[in-house]
C-alpha cells in the first residue's frame, strides 16, 4: 500500500508498465520505457511525425489524440486506438471537428492536444489559430463526433490543460499566455469557468526563472493528478543554450482546493533529453509531457511525452517515490506560494 494515494481515475490494472531498472542512476525516480519511442516516424499516410500527444483509458483499451505533423508541415489532430497503451493504430483522417449544429468546423492548424475526461465527457484543448495562436477546445462522448467549444481565451496563448474535475464547483484550466512570437518567456496561469464557455477568476500559478533548467519559460503538461498530498503536476520547463532551447519535464504539487498555490516545486528537472530519440529529431532536445495514465491501486503512473518534436515517448514513475522526490527537493518562491492575484 503506497503512502500517497491517487484519488481520481480509479483502478487501471492494464496500465502500461515496466519496473525501474535496478542499475538506474538517474536522480529522479522516473525511468523510460525500454522500447521507446512508442510512435515512430511516418505513422500514417500524409503524416510525417506524431509527438506531443495525449491518451486516456477508453473501453477495454486506450484512445489518444495525436499531434500529427502533416507532410505539408501543418499540424493537426489525429485519433489513435490501442489495446495496451503502447502499440497504436493511427486513424489516417484528421479528427472531424464540427460546430454545435454538426457542420464541419476545422481549425486552420492544431497542435499539442490534451484529452481530459470530466464526468463522462472527454474534453480536448490544443493550440490553434484564432487571429493569432490561441487555445481551441472540443468535447466528445463517443470519439466519433467532436464538437468544438468556444475558444476560452483571446490570443496569445499556446498551452492549456484542464484539471480532471471541477474545483470549488468550477471547471479549472492551466494555460500560458504569451506574445505573438516563439515566446522567450511565459508563466503558468489558472482560469475557471462555470460552463466551459466563460473563463475568468484568473490566477497566477508559477513563474519560470527560478531554476536554470526552466529559466526561459514553463507550461502546463499532463492534466494534474489528484493525490492525498495535492495536485501532482508534470509540466515542461525550457532553458536556453548557445544551441537553442532545451525542454525538460518538471514536477510540482498544487493545493487541492486552491490550486494556484504551489505547495512544493522540484528544483531539479525530473526528465531531460538524453536518449537519441530526444536529442535528435525535427527539433532536438525536447521532452514535452502531455498526458499520464495512473492506477489508484498500485500508484503506478505512465507519462506520455513528445520527444524531439518527432516521436512519442513513454516513461514511468510511482506516486510515492515521485511525490517524496518533489518534496525532498522542493524550493518555492513567493510568486509560487501566493494565491496569484494582484
Ligand atoms: C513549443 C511548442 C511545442 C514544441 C516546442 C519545441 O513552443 O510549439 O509544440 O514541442 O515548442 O519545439
Amino acid at each position: 500500500m503506497q503512502h500517497v494515494q491517487i484519488l481520481t481515475g480509479g483502478p487501471l490494472p492494464n496500465i502500461p508498465w515496466q519496473d525501474r531498472p535496478e542499475n538506474d542512476r538517474h536522480d529522479a525516480p522516473i525511468w523510460r520505457y525500454t522500447e521507446n519511442p512508442v510512435i515512430g516516424r511516418n505513422p500514417a499516410p500524409g503524416v510525417a511525425r506524431i509527438f506531443n500527444s495525449a491518451v486516456c483509458p477508453w473501453k477495454d483499451g486506450y484512445v489518444a489524440v495525436l499531434r500529427g505533423e502533416q507532410v505539408n508541415g501543418i499540424p493537426h489532430i489525429y485519433l489513435g486506438h490501442s489495446k495496451d497503451g503502447i502499440h497504436w493504430d493511427v486513424d489516417p483522417e484528421k479528427i472531424p471537428f464540427t460546430d454545435e449544429k454538426g457542420n464541419p468546423y476545422m481549425p486552420i492548424y492544431a497542435y499539442d492536444p490534451r484529452l481530459i475526461p470530466i464526468d463522462g465527457t472527454y474534453y480536448m484543448c490544443w493550440c490553434q489559430d484564432f487571429y493569432g495562436a490561441s487555445i481551441g477546445m472540443a468535447k466528445t462522448t463517443d470519439f466519433k463526433t467532436f464538437t468544438r467549444l468556444e475558444n476560452p481565451y483571446i490570443p496569445f496563448n499556446r498551452n492549456a490543460v484542464l484539471f480532471p474535475r471541477k474545483i470549488g464547483g468550477l471547471y479549472t484550466m492551466l494555460s500560458r499566455p504569451s506574445d505573438s512570437g516563439h515566446t522567450p518567456f511565459g508563466d503558468i496561469f489558472l482560469s475557471q469557468s462555470p460552463d466551459m464557455t466563460f473563463w475568468g477568476k484568473h490566477r497566477h500559478v508559477m513563474s519560470s526563472g527560478g531554476n536554470w533548467w526552466e529559466g526561459v519559460k514553463i507550461g502546463g503538461g499532463a492534466a494534474p493528478i489528484e493525490t492525498s498530498e495535492g495536485w501532482l503536476m508534470f509540466y515542461h520547463g525550457v532553458s536556453s543554450t548557445c544551441n537553442g532551447f532545451v525542454y525538460s519535464i518538471g514536477g510540482a504539487i498544487l493545493d487541492i482546493d486552491e490550486p494556484s498555490r504551489v505547495l512544493y516545486r522540484c528544483q531539479n528537472y525530473l526528465l531531460t533529453p538524453e536518449e537519441p530519440y530526444e536529442e535528435r529529431g525535427f527539433v532536438p532536445n525536447v521532452c514535452f509531457p502531455c498526458a499520464t495514465l495512473q492506477d489508484t491501486e498500485t500508484g503506478r503512473i505512465a507519462i506520455y511525452y513528445g520527444a524531439a518534436d518527432t516521436y512519442v515517448g513513454l516513461a514511468f514513475t510511482q506516486v510515492d517515490e515521485i511525490v517524496d522526490y518533489i518534496k525532498r527537493n522542493s524550493k518555492t518562491s513567493q510568486t509560487d506560494t501566493e494565491i496569484g492575484i494582484r
